[in-house]
Parts: C-alpha cells; structure tokens; sequence
C-alpha cells in the first residue's frame, strides 16, 4: 500500500489515553493527542528554565552552562531557585517530558493496533534517568546526588561518583551493563551488516532473500537466530543494558558505601581457598 493512501486508512480517530477526540489530529505529519500537548509544554518550560539558569549564569558557553542540583544540607527538601530549585524545577519539566513522549508513543501504537514495543523501551531509558534523578537521591536523602545539567559538568558527576567507589569498573552490575552495550553494538552490526549484504547487492545483481541471511549463519556458525528472532535479542540486549545501568547506580550508595574492590572479598573469603596463604 502506497504509504499515502496507507496514511488515509490509519489517521482515524480512537485509541487514545485521555482527552477523547479532543487532541486526535494530525499537524503535517505529527500525531498531536493530549500527550503531544503536555510533551510541548513541559519541554518549552523546561528549555525556557535552562536558558534562563544560564541567562543568570556565568557563561554562554554551551560546553560549560551548568544547572547544579542543590546542595546535600537541603536533603529532600525544595530549595531556593538560585541554589538548586531550578535544577528541581527542570527536572520535574524533564520527567513530565520523557514520560508524555513514551504516553503518546503508546497512543500511536493503539491507533494502529500494533504492539508496545517501543514505549517500552523508551522507558527503560527513562527509569534509567529516573534512577539518576529521583530514586537514587531519595535513597540517600538528598536532590545533591542527582547528576548536574551540563554538557561538561554531567562527566564531572559521573568521573566524581565512579572514584567515589574507588574503581568502578569492579561494580558488578556495571560490568553487566557494558557488556550488554558491546554485545548490542556486536548485534546490531552483524545484523546490519547482514540485511545489507542480501538485499542491497551491486548493480545487475538479484535481491537475495531471507533463506540466505539464515544459510550465511548456518554455514559460519552452525546457527542462524531467524529474522524475528534478531529482533527480539536486539531488543533483550539493549533493554538489558540500560536496566542493569539503572541496578549499578542505585546500588552504589544505598547497598555498598565502599570503594567496588572491596566487594569481591566474598570472592577471595569463600571457604574452598581462604584458608590457603594467600
Ligand atoms: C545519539 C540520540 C540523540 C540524543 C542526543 C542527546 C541534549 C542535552 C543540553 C545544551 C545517545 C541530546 C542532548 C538534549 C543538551 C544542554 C545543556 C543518544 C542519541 C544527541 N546524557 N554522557 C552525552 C545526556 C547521563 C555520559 C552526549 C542526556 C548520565 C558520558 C549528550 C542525559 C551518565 C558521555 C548527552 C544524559 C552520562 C555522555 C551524547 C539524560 C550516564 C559522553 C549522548 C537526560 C548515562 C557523551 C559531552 C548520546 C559526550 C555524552 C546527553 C545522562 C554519561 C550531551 C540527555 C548522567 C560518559 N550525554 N550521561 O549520544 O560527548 O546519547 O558528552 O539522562 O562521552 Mg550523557
Ligand atoms: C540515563 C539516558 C536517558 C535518556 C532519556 C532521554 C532527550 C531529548 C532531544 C535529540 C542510561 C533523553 C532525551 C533529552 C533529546 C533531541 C531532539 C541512559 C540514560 C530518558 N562506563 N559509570 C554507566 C561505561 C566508568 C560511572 C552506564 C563504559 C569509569 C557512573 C554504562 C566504561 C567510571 C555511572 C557505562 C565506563 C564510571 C556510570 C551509562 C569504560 C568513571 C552511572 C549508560 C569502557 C571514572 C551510569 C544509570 C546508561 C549509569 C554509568 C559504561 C567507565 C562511572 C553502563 C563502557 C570506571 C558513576 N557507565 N564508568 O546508563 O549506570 O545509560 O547510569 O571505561 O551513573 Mg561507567
């Protein structure tokens, strides 16, 4: 079906989450829906408050603007707009953003009956900021410990917070979680690279099809994981990243104070050899 006769079929009313009919158009080839309005005006305000932060700040810098959270003696409270209200104020605007994106994502998946794959995932990236944000400082007891907006400052956080634990690359959830990033990268260009080779051939060359994705596999590896199946392991490996992102940072602080080393003493303490001098 040609896509706009496609588009003509589909752009009916219904499946919306709330606001009935009042919000169901299009506006060129955006759906709109109440959560295309509540998207519009959290990310507006939320913008306007940044520029306003560095309109109060020292630079224009895009590299260096910065809007830091308040310090740890507010704890959870709100503070003053100078010193870290704004940074609570942006957050609310980012969470009410993120999460009006994934509502009106679910509304378009309703229009067209397919599944909710996609807010789905995005929402795994959003209970990974979330985690950053508002769990992980809640569990600690203060905003301080979410993560200040910033091209630059947001890598200072993250260099700070990993040393914090002395060597974070001996957090175990974060050694799950970048391995699930390398193997999606590993996934998503074998899978690329596959598709491409069978249906993008040179010029005077057939279009081959998905028995040859399959036969290429078989013959290398003994195994081809099909073309659906692809796409559930990609999905599975990315989710799986940035859900075990989410376990590492929430881990650190309210379950282990300590430097990560330190955590694989249980290693070197199980009884098969921690009575060997060591
Ligand atoms: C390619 C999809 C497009 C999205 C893009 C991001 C903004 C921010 C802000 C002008 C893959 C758009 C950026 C809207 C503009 C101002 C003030 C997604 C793609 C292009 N980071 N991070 C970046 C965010 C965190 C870390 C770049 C956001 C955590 C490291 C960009 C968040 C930790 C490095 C950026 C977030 C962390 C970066 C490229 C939210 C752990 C880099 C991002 C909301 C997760 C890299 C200078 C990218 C860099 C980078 C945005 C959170 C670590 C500015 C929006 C606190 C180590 N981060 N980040 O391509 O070059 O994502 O930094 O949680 O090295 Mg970050
Ligand atoms: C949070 C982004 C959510 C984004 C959303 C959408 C817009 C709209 C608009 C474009 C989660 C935003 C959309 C704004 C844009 C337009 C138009 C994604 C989020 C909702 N680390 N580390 C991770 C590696 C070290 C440390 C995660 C590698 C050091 C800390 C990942 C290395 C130390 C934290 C990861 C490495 C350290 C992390 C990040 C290598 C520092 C975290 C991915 C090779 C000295 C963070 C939840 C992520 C985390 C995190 C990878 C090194 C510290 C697994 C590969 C040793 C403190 N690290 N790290 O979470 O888990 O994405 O956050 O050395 O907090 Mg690490």
């Amino acid at each position: 079906m040609a896509m706009l006769s496609f588009e003509r079929k589909y752009r009916v009313r219904g499946g919306t989450l709330v606001g009935g009919d009042l919000f169901d158009f299009w506006v060129g080839p955006f759906y709109v829906g109440f959560f295309g309005v509540t998207t519009m005006f959290f990310s507006i305000l939320g913008t306007a408050l940044i520029l306003w932060g560095a309109s109060q700040g020292p630079t224009w810098n895009i590299w260096q603007i910065n809007i830091a959270p308040p310090d740890l003696k507010y704890g959870l409270a709100l503070a003053p707009l100078m010193e870290g209200g704004l940074w609570q104020l942006i957050t609310v605007c980012a969470i009410g953003a993120f999460g009006s994106w994934a509502l009106r994502e679910v509304e378009i998946c309703r229009k067209l009956g397919i599944g909710y794959h996609v807010p789905v995932a995005f929402s795994v990236a959003i209970f990974a900021y979330v985690t950053l944000v508002v769990i992980r400082p809640v569990l600690m007891g203060a905003w301080g410990h979410g993560f200040p907006y910033g091209i630059f400052s947001h890598l200072d956080w993250v260099s700070n917070v990993g040393y914090q634990y002395l060597h974070f690359h001996y957090n175990p959830a974060h050694m799950l979680a970048v391995s699930f990033f390398f193997t999606t990268t590993l996934a998503l260009s074998l899978h690329g690279a596959l598709v491409l080779s069978a249906t993008n051939p040179a010029k005077g060359e057939i279009v081959k099809t998905s028995d040859h994705e399959d036969t290429f596999f078989r013959d290398l590896v003994g195994y081809s994981i099909g073309t659906l199946g692809i796409h559930r392991l990609g999905l599975f490996l990315a989710l799986s990243a940035g859900f075990w992102s989410a376990v590492c940072i929430v881990i650190s602080g309210p379950f282990w104070t300590k430097g990560w080393p330190e955590w694989w003493g249980w290693w070197l303490h199980l009884p098969i050899w921690s009575q060997w001098p060591l």
